[in-house]
């Protein structure tokens, strides 16, 4: 059988979850004793569509700040960024945009073949009062970078098939994500 690898990017801030989501489709798993990411994380997870073997490479990037240094080289040849928040957490959903620009930075550095990129609202399973930001807002800023648009619990696993079915269909699909220019958008 003929494999192919996806090289995924987890990025956004400390605590909102990325861990959390990757354990949770590569391994199955949640709540595990798993400590603050130092560096990197890299998880697989292995499926078959299309009789073909897809590998999804997931990395795990640590989201604090004093990792910055060692984030720029992770990001070359990803076919697929994800970009997530919390979506009880405003300012982890307001630096979706320095993300973004952080990605872009290091990959226009490099020679650029296109990312398909998805934003992740995670923690969804918390009461709706904790909820602090609106899903149209989450949903148009995607749009507005090209991006897809997701909401999540790796507590509960509410939508984490749809994002394995998206990560995977990566694998089938020319990225055609452009990079975006922060203050182009209105
Ligand atoms: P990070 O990898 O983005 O830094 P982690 O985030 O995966 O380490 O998760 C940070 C904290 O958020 C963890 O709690 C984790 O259990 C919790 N968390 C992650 N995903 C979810 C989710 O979908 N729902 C809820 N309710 N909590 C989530 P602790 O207490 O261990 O720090
Ligand atoms: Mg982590």
């Amino acid at each position: 059988m003929s494999v192919r690898h996806v090289k995924v990017i987890f990025a956004g801030d400390g605590a909102v979850g990325k861990t959390a989501v990757v354990n949770r489709f590569t391994r199955g798993e949640y709540g595990a004793n798993y400590k603050m990411t130092i560096g990197t994380n890299i998880s697989v997870h292995k499926s078959v569509k299309n009789g073909i073997e897809v590998t999804l490479v997931c990395w795990d990037l640590g989201g604090q700040p004093r990792f910055e240094a060692v984030r720029g080289s992770f990001y070359l040849g990803a076919q697929v960024i994800v970009l997530v928040y919390d979506v009880t957490s405003s300012g982890s959903f307001k630096n979706l945009a320095n993300w973004l620009e952080e990605v872009n930075r290091a990959i226009s550095e490099s020679n650029y073949e296109g990312y398909k990129g998805i934003i992740i609202g995670n923690k969804v399973d918390l009461p709706a009062e904790f909820r602090a930001v609106d899903i149209d807002e989450a949903k148009s800023f995607a749009e507005a970078i090209g991006f897809m648009y997701l909401e999540t619990s790796a507590k509960d696993g509410n939508g984490i098939t749809d994002l394995v079915e998206m990560l995977v269909d990566s694998a089938f699909v020319q990225p055609s994500q452009e990079l975006v220019e922060l203050d182009t958008l209105s």
